[in-house]
């Protein structure tokens, strides 16, 4: 726990605290979510490999946009991030059919806007990646909108920019991890405005809980592609016939041992770094 410090709010699996009138605490828990169901079994250093992930991304990026993150603590799920006045969207870049789009693009034949060419197959590779973005849902899923829905909460000129720039990142860290075997077929951004005005990259970046991981050697276009962290729980979940209203089930200790190795498998892939030194020194990916 951090010192005394006021909790601002809770996501799913994630904790965010107030420092001071400039600093928040962003920390990791090791809890994950499947079927939209947080399950009641941790699995151990999740937060850390996606703090760490994070951070590297961070690191990364930050001659496309400059991003939140002021220091990266030393247990390794905790980050100090610059407060910022967020964007009220989500910044979503699609390089794949999957999800909301592939239902979207099989009901109407366009995604947010994007219309896209006939009789593409689930998870199919698009020509050019696009922007996506969705409302933030308080309660249930974020929706997608077009591009005049997403000018009506953002002006046009600060539109213009975050789709440039989220595109640029996705096609930065996507090409990155096609290079190491990781498609990464979606990503979810999330940007904030610093006191001068400027367009700052926030809250978690490229992790598998923000973006869709899938593993490069078993992608078969028209179908639903495994994932390259869950599917180990999510396959268990599905066959002890849990139907997916909470409570999630507990998770036997061969799967938590699998989908742990699959996290840390993935930080290794991406970052080239063993994870045993990010827990001696988290600061790792940042040099
Ligand atoms: C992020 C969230 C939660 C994790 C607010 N740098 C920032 N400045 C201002 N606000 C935020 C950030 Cl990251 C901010 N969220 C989403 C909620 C845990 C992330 F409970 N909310």
């Amino acid at each position: 726990m951090p010192e005394a410090v006021l909790h601002v709010g809770s996501g799913k699996v994630r904790e965010l605290y107030a420092l001071d009138a400039e600093r928040l605490l962003l920390v990791a828990s090791d809890r994950i979510s499947t079927f939209d169901v947080v399950l009641p079994t941790d699995i151990p250093d999740k937060g850390r490999v996606l703090t760490g992930l994070s951070a590297f991304w961070f690191a990364r990026t930050g001659s496309v946009v400059p991003n939140h993150l002021l220091a990266l603590r030393d247990d390794g799920r905790s980050t100090e991030c610059k407060r910022l006045t967020m964007l009220p969207i989500e910044c979503v870049v699609r390089g794949y059919l999957s999800g909301s789009a592939w239902k979207d693009y099989v009901t109407t034949g366009a995604v947010c806007g994007h219309r896209l060419p006939p009789n593409l197959v689930e998870s199919e590779r698009l020509a050019e990646p696009i922007f996506t973005p969705a409302t933030k849902a308080t309660a249930g899923h974020d929706e997608n909108i077009d591009r005049a829905a997403a000018v009506e909460l953002v002006g046009e000129s600060r539109f213009d920019e975050v789709e440039r720039v989220a595109l640029e990142l996705y096609e930065l860290a996507a090409e990155h991890a096609q290079a190491r075997g990781i498609i990464l077929a979606d990503t979810k951004l999330e940007f904030g405005v610093d006191g001068d005005g400027r367009l700052v990259l926030a809250d978690e970046a490229f992790t598998p809980d923000s973006s869709r991981f899938w593993p490069a050697q078993d992608y078969e276009p028209g179908r639903p592609q495994p994932s390259f962290d869950k599917q180990y729980a999510r396959d268990y979940c599905e066959s002890i016939g849990w139907d997916k209203t909470p409570p999630g089930p507990e998770l036997p200790e061969e799967i938590v041992a699998g989908t742990r190795a699959r996290y840390v498998e993935a930080f290794e892939r991406l970052t080239e770094i063993a994870f045993d030194d990010y827990l001696a020194d988290p600061e790792v990916v940042l040099r």
